[in-house]
C-alpha cells in the first residue's frame, strides 16, 4: 500500500446499495420427517447487493460485494445452535428451519485496510405472508394456504455510505461500480414497500428492487403526512369541543351549588 493510501479523502462521499432479509417457505410434509417437530419453515436470512441478476429467481445479489465486505455475522435466537453465524465470503447467508419469528442482528465489517467501521442491522426474521391490512390486525394464515401463497420475501434496501473514504479504499470501490437498479418493473415491488392496502401486496412472485421504489416509497410518506395531518386537525377540534363542554358544565354546577 502506497503511503498516500491511509489519507481519507475529505469531503467525499461514495455509497454501496445492499438489500438484507429473508425468505421463507413452509415445509412439506416431507421435509418435516427428518426435522424436529415443531419446525414449520425453511428460511434464508442474507446480505447482498440491491440488483437482481436477469432472469434470476433470487432476490438481489447481481454483485459480488466480497471486494468491500470481508465478514458478515447474523446473530439469530438463542434456541438456535451457535447462534453467531459467521460468514466470511460469500454468499453472505444463512439457511435455517425453525418455528418462529425472531430479530436478526447483522454486522457487516469491510476489508481491514478500509478504515471503516463495522455496521449493523437489524431484520425480523419474517415467516408468515403478508396479508391485506384492513384494520389493526394482521391475520396469519393456515400453513396450507400460506404454503399456497407461496415463498414469503421480506426486504430491506440500504444504502451503505462512506464519508471521507481512505484513498486506497475509494480506489477499490470506483472500480467496482455497482449494478444499477431496472428502471422498468419487471417483477413484483419488494411487498412491505407496496400499499398495504393494494393488491400487489398480497401477490406472491419474486420481488426486485428497482428505481421507482425511492418515489414510491416518497408518495407513501407524503400519504402519510396528510393523513397524520388530517388527524391531527380532527382530533384538536375535538379536543376543544370537549374543552368548551367541560366548561358549561363546570358552570352548570356551580350555578347549582350556589
Ligand atoms: C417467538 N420470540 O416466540 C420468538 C422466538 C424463536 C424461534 C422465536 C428455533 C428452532 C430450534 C426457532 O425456530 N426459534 O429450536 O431449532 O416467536
Amino acid at each position: 500500500m502506497a503511503n498516500n493510501d491511509r489519507v481519507r479523502v475529505r469531503g467525499v462521499t461514495i455509497h454501496r446499495p445492499i438489500i438484507y432479509g429473508n425468505t421463507a417457505t413452509v415445509l412439506t410434509e416431507k421435509e418435516k420427517e427428518t426435522l424436529p417437530t415443531d419446525h414449520t419453515h425453511r428460511w434464508t436470512v442474507a446480505v447482498r447487493s440491491a440488483a437482481s441478476a436477469p432472469d434470476s429467481d433470487i432476490v438481489g445479489g447481481a454483485d459480488d460485494l466480497s471486494y468491500f465486505i470481508k465478514r458478515v455475522t447474523f446473530k439469530l435466537h438463542e434456541t438456535y445452535p451457535n447462534p453467531n453465524r459467521v460468514l466470511d465470503k460469500p454468499p453472505f447467508e444463512v439457511t435455517e428451519t425453525g418455528w418462529g419469528e425472531f430479530e436478526i442482528a447483522i454486522k457487516i465489517l469491510f476489508l481491514s485496510d478500509s478504515g471503516e467501521k463495522t455496521m449493523t442491522f437489524y431484520h425480523h426474521l419474517k415467516l408468515h405472508p403478508w396479508t391485506l391490512v384492513t384494520g389493526p390486525d394482521v391475520e396469519i394464515p393456515t400453513p396450507e394456504v400460506a404454503a399456497k401463497l407461496g415463498p414469503v420475501h421480506s426486504w430491506q434496501y440500504d444504502e451503505i455510505v462512506f464519508n471521507d473514504p481512505f484513498q486506497s479504499f475509494l480506489n477499490l470501490l470506483t472500480a467496482h461500480p455497482p449494478t444499477s437498479l431496472p428502471k422498468i418493473k419487471r417483477r413484483p415491488v419488494p411487498f412491505h414497500t407496496a400499499d398495504p392496502s393494494s393488491l400487489e401486496a398480497s401477490k406472491g412472485g419474486v420481488p426486485e428492487f428497482q428505481q421507482e421504489m425511492e418515489k414510491e416509497e416518497g408518495e407513501r410518506l407524503e400519504k402519510a403526512l396528510k393523513t397524520i395531518i388530517e388527524d391531527t386537525h380532527k382530533w384538536r377540534n375535538k379536543l376543544i369541543e370537549c374543552e368548551k363542554e367541560a366548561n358549561r358544565l363546570k358552570k352548570d354546577l356551580d350555578a347549582f351549588q350556589s
